[in-house]
């Protein structure tokens, strides 16, 4: 299959598993990752990570072959399909954690910057090379890594097509941290330091966070103010306060 889904300890594992073609997304796999995401959506994960097979690629990008040779509004259709699936990562009912274990092109790092979270192998290589095929980034590149690493990082990249490597992606804030060894684990160990707490009120921190960068100040504190609120009046707010209160780690229930 080239998509695989596991399931290990909370998590859901999605795995991009063409590792012949260093994982790159053909029109079928990208269908694939839809359809794994809404079976992520109904299961009890409490994290989703995304890698890709093998030790070369987390995933080359489209695949160039599929490029060329369609009309202009199945140019479209095709980058719009694209946008609204690694959209659906914003509105997921958990957090996502691309662990980016080697070539991440493209479509490849467009996915990744979807994600909640980014994490580097050390030979991780990230790039939009778009421009170098007469193209531009079309699943989300142009929106999501300036609001990651800020304007002037985002053109450096999009511009000249340049590769970064793991060290220079950390220093930019692109990924969160370069990790080590098994890089399923090492996505499954971040998650962990979320895991535990209250799914819904997981969900509404992500919310406020998201719209600190597509909204005016006096409204993104205002959203903060009805997402808070709203925190007050969970039973795991309850729980968590009574926990500290008592001395004792508190008991989630996503109520
Ligand atoms: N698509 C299809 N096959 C690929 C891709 C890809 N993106 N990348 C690599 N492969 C294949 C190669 O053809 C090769 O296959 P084969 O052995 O059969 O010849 C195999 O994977 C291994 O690749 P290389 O031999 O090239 O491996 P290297 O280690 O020498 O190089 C690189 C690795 C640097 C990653 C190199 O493969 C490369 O530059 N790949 C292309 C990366 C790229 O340009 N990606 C961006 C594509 S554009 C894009 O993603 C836009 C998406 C949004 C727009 C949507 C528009 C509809």
């Amino acid at each position: 299959m080239p998509v695989e889904l596991a399931f290990r300890d909370d998590c859901a594992v999605m795995t991009l598993n063409r590792p012949d073609a260093l994982n790159a997304l053909s029109f079928a796999v990208v269908g694939e990752i839809a359809a794994t995401f809404e079976r992520v959506a109904q299961s009890k994960a409490r994290a989703l990570i995304i890698t890709g097979a093998g030790t070369k690629a987390f995933c080359a990008g489209a695949d160039i072959k599929e490029l060329s040779g369609r009309g202009m509004a199945e140019d479209k259709r095709a980058v719009e399909n694209g946008q609204a699936i690694f959209a659906r990562l914003d509105t997921f009912p958990i957090a996502s954690v691309a662990v980016i274990n080697g070539y991440a092109f493209g479509g490849g790092l467009e996915l990744a910057l979807a994600c909640t979270f980014r994490l580097a192998t050390a030979n991780a290589k990230v790039a939009l090379p778009e421009i170098k095929l007469g193209l531009i980034p079309g699943y989300g590149g142009t929106q999501r890594l300036p609001r990651i690493v800020g304007e002037a990082r985002a053109l450096d990249m999009i511009l000249t097509g340049r590769t970064v490597d793991a060290a220079e992606a950390e220093r930019i804030g692109l990924v969160s941290r370069i990790v080590e060894g098994d890089p399923v684990e090492a996505g499954i160990a971040f998650a962990r330091g979320f895991t535990g707490y209250s799914l819904p009120v997981l969900g509404f921190a992500r919310s406020a966070v998201q719209r600190a960068l597509t909204v005016p100040l006096q409204e993104g504190l205002k959203i903060e103010a009805d997402l808070s609120t709203l925190a007050y009046r969970t039973a795991d707010s309850a729980e968590g306060i009574a926990a500290f209160i008592e001395k004792r780690p508190p008991r989630f229930r996503d109520a």
